[in-house]
């Protein structure tokens, strides 16, 4: 299942765009003609153009098709995206469009090059060079509303997140406003990517950390995994149903101190229902917002950090590790930030567990020449 870099999708121009560049094209190539005879000459430049015109609008359509992302080749999550996003039956009647268009241009530019061959008058060659040139106008005009659809779909697809299949990927659930956001930046080696769902206006963050030369996707997942089931359509339900085949582990946050506005009591609901929709994923629960629990002193905390300054130098050092004594969880702050490091420790030694049937993976240590 290929990963889809929705920022490479090509633009798509307008019918009038379209047509003045094939056309203008079309004209540059008739004018490189030379020929004495003028009935020959007259012959080669209107088969130029209507060649030339029909080959660009063609190929320019065909190299559409090819290149923007064929939904048969997408995770089941990517196609998720696209439904919410556009939806998946225009958009695949768009690009089919194009091809059938693509098509037509072809058959057109054969069947009036084929009546030119014949010709030995000049009015007829010309009638012929606009006779086309009408045929394809149609034909493009026909699938005017595919390309705007197109146009304004590649707006949006542009601000999906990118998930690379090839990589794990760990799914960040928790209630709104729990610090899911500033935990991912906590936890990424770079600037975490900045994306945005098709579901809320809230934007989320895409995060990277490398662990043993592997790298671990984090995934934000507001308007996603972050309220109760029952406010949840049909589009957003399939998109949940889809992390299930991304997610190689969800990580849920709690906001003990409840700063975040929700209880707790609604947030373990929530628990419950996400590990209910993900029954096969793996879940890490983890209390954040450490920093307004009173488990831990302030020299305690400047400790965790040294700890976890140390690693850098000396990544086989010992891990800190805070637990929260009332429900046993790890705790984390994104903002000191602290308890990271114990994390993504955990994060990857449960992935690791998890791929450990896999018959063709690695033994642990195993001699990589990757780099
Ligand atoms: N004290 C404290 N505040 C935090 C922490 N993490 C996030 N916040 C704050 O909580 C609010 C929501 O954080 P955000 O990451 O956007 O939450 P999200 O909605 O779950 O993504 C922001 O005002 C953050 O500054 C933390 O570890 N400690
Ligand atoms: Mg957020």
């Amino acid at each position: 299942m290929g990963s889809v870099v929705w920022r490479s999708i090509p633009t798509v121009l307008t019918v009038e765009e379209l047509l003045d560049k094939s056309y203008s094209r079309a004209k540059k190539a008739a004018n490189q003609v030379v020929d004495k005879d003028r009935i020959f000459r007259t012959r080669k430049q209107m088969t130029r153009m209507i060649q030339s015109a029909g080959d660009n609008l063609s190929s320019t359509l065909l190299d559409w098709v090819h290149r923007w992302p064929s939904l048969d080749q997408m995770s089941p999550f990517d196609v998720a995206l696209v439904e919410a996003a556009v939806g998946c039956d225009d958009y695949r009647q768009s690009l089919g469009a194009c091809q059938w268009a693509a098509g037509m241009c072809q058959d057109i530019t054969m069947q009036n090059c084929k009546k030119l061959r014949r010709m030995v008058n000049l009015p007829p060659m010309h009638e012929t060079r606009r006779e086309a040139y009408g045929r394809i106008s149609s034909i493009i005009g026909r699938i005017r509303g595919n390309l705007d659809f197109l146009r304004d779909a590649r707006d949006i697809l542009r601000t999906l997140p990118m998930i690379d299949a090839s990589e794990p990927c760990i799914v960040v659930a928790g209630a709104p406003n729990v610090g899911k956001s500033a935990l991912i930046a906590s936890m990424s080696s770079g600037k975490p990517e900045i994306a945005e769902y098709p579901f809320t206006t809230q934007q989320l963050h895409v995060g990277h950390f490398v662990d043993r030369r592997i790298r671990y996707q984090l995934v934000d997942t507001p308007g996603l995994l972050d309220r109760p089931m029952i406010e949840r359509n049909q589009i957003e339900m399939q998109a949940i149903a889809a992390l299930e085949h991304v997610g190689d582990l969800c990580l849920f946050l709690m906001d003990p101190s409840e700063a975040g506005g929700t209880s707790r009591e609604s947030q373990q609901n929530l628990l419950q229902e996400v590990a209910m929709l993900l029954p096969q994923t793996p879940l890490v629960v983890v209390d954040g917002k450490g920093d307004l629990l009173e488990n831990l002193e302030p020299e305690e905390w400047s400790a965790v950090v040294q700890m976890e300054a140390d690693l850098l130098e000396n990544p086989d050092g010992p891990i800190p590790e805070i637990r929260n004594p009332e429900s046993g969880h790890l705790v984390v702050s994104g903002t000191i930030p602290a308890g990271i490091a114990r994390l993504q420790y955990e994060i990857t030694s449960r992935i690791k567990k998890n791929q450990g049937n896999d018959p063709l993976s690695l033994p642990e240590n195993w001699h990589r020449n990757d780099e």
